[in-house]
């Protein structure tokens, strides 16, 4: 079983696009372990995007991510990480293949509309930053059990 952090990102959030998004990882089986809408500061923006400091779109990147709220999800099932990826599609939605988030709603790099943790380190990393333990449930779906 894995975790990973999903964000919907503020034009997510601004597209109406949150329960379309949601069911998505809920229909394939996925289970919702945590969930908050907030807005992020930039110095969260900053440790959660760290690796891409002094990048030519770091600016950009940190700037948009926190323009609004956006909604943070803990997905929990068996590869979630990967699986969660998949569905989000390539980080450059003009190479998204429809049917995957980005390849359905998606033309921009930036406001590529969903973050997804990219290993397990990370998504331990990512949830740690936003989730306590207590905010993670733990309950069974009913196709687990
Ligand atoms: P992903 O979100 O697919 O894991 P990362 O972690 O490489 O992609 O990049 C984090 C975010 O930085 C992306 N979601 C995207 O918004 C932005 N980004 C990545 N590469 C570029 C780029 N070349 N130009 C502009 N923004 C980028």
């Amino acid at each position: 079983m894995e975790r990973t952090l999903v964000i919907i990102k503020p034009n997510g959030v601004r597209r109406g696009l949150v329960g379309d998004l949601l069911s998505r990882f809920e229909r394939r089986g996925l289970k919702i372990a945590g969930l908050k809408m907030a807005t992020m500061s930039r110095s969260k923006a900053a440790e959660h995007y760290a690796e891409h400091e002094g990048k030519s779109f770091y600016e950009e990147l940190v700037g948009f991510i926190t323009s609004g709220p956006v909604v943070l999800t803990v997905i929990e099932g068996p590869k979630a990480i990967s699986i969660a990826r998949s569905m989000a599609g390539p980080t450059d939605p003009s190479k998204a293949s429809p049917g995957t988030i980005r390849g359905d709603y998606a033309i921009s790099i930036t406001c590529n509309i969903v973050h997804a943790s990219d290993s397990s380190k990370s998504a331990e990393r990512e949830i740690g930053l936003f989730f306590q333990q207590e905010e993670i449930q733990r309950y069974d779906l009913r196709n687990e059990s």
